[in-house]
């Protein structure tokens, strides 16, 4: 097949408005105010069809998402067919292309570089190429769908599946699907949002029932902070699905306003309640026993908390719940005898609590992986490690990663009813209820209800497991963020110069002192994070830090 040049340039020119701006695929893809990503959507638009084009017309996912970020903002990032994140070695294609189309003066210089492209890649244009396209609940997210899809049929002959409205989650799951069913060949229906909220019940269910507990929370209520996002709406679907049977005055929803724009991560949601660490809005303490989560936009990240009796707010993040989820699979583990054969570990990033490494070194016993910010990072870390990967993010990102070697040894063990049946069919229904594609509020929420509910564990026991060091991220202004550029992990500063030394000689003065300094790859900010062991001293601290930052930027 040959490109049709004509309705290329025609698309080009109508489309690709936004004009010389750098735009980068950053941590979680393309994204900043949604006025300047039209040229971006076109040629992310054109980088998915040739991705599929690539991998034998496979279903490639696009998710237009801005996430955690305030209702300017959007964002875009390309899914492969198993459901990770785009192939690393493939972002610098996708800033390529964007930057040729904003940058260029005539279509022929944009063409060009695409020609380059796919005869680099020696893409085979005469496949039949295939796309799931979803998007959250952003005011600026239609009119961005227009300009993502405007090339994929009339240009590439590509069949679009467009899921509407989802969380993140949701796409990479239907995507990962969807390859599925092709390969397997059954059926060549494409997945649905309704094999999400299904397969999902179905596999909390089933470890209730395996575990032989009653299916009710084991706290009298949840409250579910949605952010005024696309989780709302979707949680809403599932809750209401003929075969969930938890009480529906258990579970309680609050923020879900989707369908108002300005209040999309508004003082609430994860990124909010993580960072003040307090309620968000419209939530006040009810019962000292309650618990509460936060999604955050587009409901790939969940944090925890409770209000204790004196009304102190504690918070139950991604290092409490990988932490949570290896303790319980570790116990697992071993009822089943199965210590020595499957190895289990935990991958965090910088900004996991010191407290919380500790606790998984020395108390779990099991191993800890430091990996740059980045779920595309901590997923790659914990697939290739580990038999049982469990990664978070403090944020609230994060999922669990079960290996082949995992689920052959389990089924073995099970064909031959051998050994401890309740352990391994335990493990065996937990590898289901989590979302395996990517970090997912709904799936990991889920995981955590049942997980307490085995355990028999209230929040306080939870939270009781080791204390967190006290600790503060903030978000500093500067002229140039790029300039700030990190090694270790993230865990050190090369840039700019002597910044470093400075940032070391502060960290020296407070005992269990660690702070660390990196650009955001989603925001125009640099994060500076800081615990120490003394709460009174840790303003001080972090002040130090930033200004220091703010006098070398
Ligand atoms: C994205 C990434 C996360 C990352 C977060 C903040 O989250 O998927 O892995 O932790 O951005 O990244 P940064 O500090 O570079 O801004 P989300 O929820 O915004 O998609």
């Amino acid at each position: 097949m040959k490109i049709d040049y004509d309705q290329l340039r025609k698309l080009y020119e109508e489309t690709c408005c936004s004009k010389n701006l750098q735009y980068s695929y950053g941590t979680a893809g393309f994204r900043t105010l949604a006025k300047d990503l039209d040229t971006v959507m076109f040629t992310t638009g054109i980088l998915a069809v040739l991705r599929s084009l690539k991998l034998e017309g496979q279903y490639v996912g696009v998710m237009i998402t801005a996430s955690h970020n305030p209702y300017q903002d959007n964002g875009v990032k390309i899914v492969e067919p198993d459901g990770s994140m785009l192939l690393a070695a493939w972002e610098p294609y996708a800033m390529q292309l964007a930057n040729a189309a904003s940058f260029a003066t005539t279509f022929d210089e944009f063409y060009a570089e695409l020609v380059k492209l796919i005869e680099h890649e020696k893409i085979d244009l005469d496949a039949a190429p295939h796309v799931v396209v979803g998007r959250d609940s952003r005011e600026s997210s239609p009119f961005l769908l227009r300009c993502l899809t405007s090339t994929m049929a009339s240009v590439f002959h590509a069949q679009v599946v467009d899921l509407g409205c989802v969380t993140t989650p949701q796409l990479h799951y239907v995507t990962n699907l969807s390859n599925r069913r092709q390969r397997e060949g059954g059926s060549a229906q494409v997945a649905t949002e309704q094999d999400y909220y299904s397969f999902f019940i179905d596999a909390f269910n089933e470890l209730f029932t395996t575990c032989q507990i009653e299916k009710r929370l084991s706290v009298p209520k949840l409250f579910v902070d949605t952010a005024n996002g696309i989780g709302g709406p979707q949680l809403k679907k599932l809750l209401a699905s003929k075969d969930w049977a938890v009480p529906s005055d258990e579970i309680e929803i609050v923020n879900d306003k989707s369908d108002v724009p300005k209040l999309l991560n508004f003082e609430c949601g994860a990124d909010y309640v993580k960072t003040n660490q307090s309620l968000p809005k419209g939530l006040s303490p009810s019962s000292p026993d309650s618990l509460y989560c936060s999604f955050d936009g587009d409901a790939d990240r969940v944090v925890f908390y409770y209000v204790d009796p004196e009304s102190k707010f504690h918070l139950l993040d991604g290092d409490k719940i990988s932490t949570l989820f290896a303790k319980f699979l570790s116990q697992q583990l071993q009822l089943a005898n199965l210590t020595g054969c499957l190895k289990i570990g935990v991958v965090q990033t910088a900004y996991a609590n010191g407290s919380s490494t500790t606790y998984i070194e020395d108390t779990l016993h099991c191993p800890v992986s430091c990996t740059k910010t980045g779920v595309k990072h901590l997923h790659h870390e914990a697939a290739t490690h580990y038999d049982i990967g469990i990664y978070f993010e403090a944020n609230g990102h994060g999922t669990v990663i079960f290996s082949e070697k995992f689920h052959e040894t389990i089924e073995s063990k099970l064909s031959k009813s051998q050994g401890n049946l309740l352990a391994l069919n335990t493990l065996r229904c937990f590898a289901n209820l989590i979302n395996q594609t990517v970090g997912d509020a709904i799936s990991d929420m889920l995981a955590v209800l049942a997980t307490l509910s085995i355990l028999q564990m209230a929040p306080t026991d939870w939270d009781r497991e080791y204390t967190d060091l006290p600790n503060k991220l903030v978000k500093c202004i500067v002229p140039d963020r790029s300039i700030f550029q990190t090694t270790d992990q993230e865990r050190k500063l090369q840039n700019p110069a002597g910044l470093q030394t400075k940032i070391d000689s502060v960290i020296a003065k407070y005992p269990m002192g660690r702070s660390f300094v990196r650009a955001s790859g989603t925001e125009d900010a640099v994060r500076v994070y800081a615990e120490c062991q003394d709460p009174t001293k840790l303003d001080q601290f972090c002040n130090e830090i930033v200004e220091h930052v703010k006098s070398s930027a």
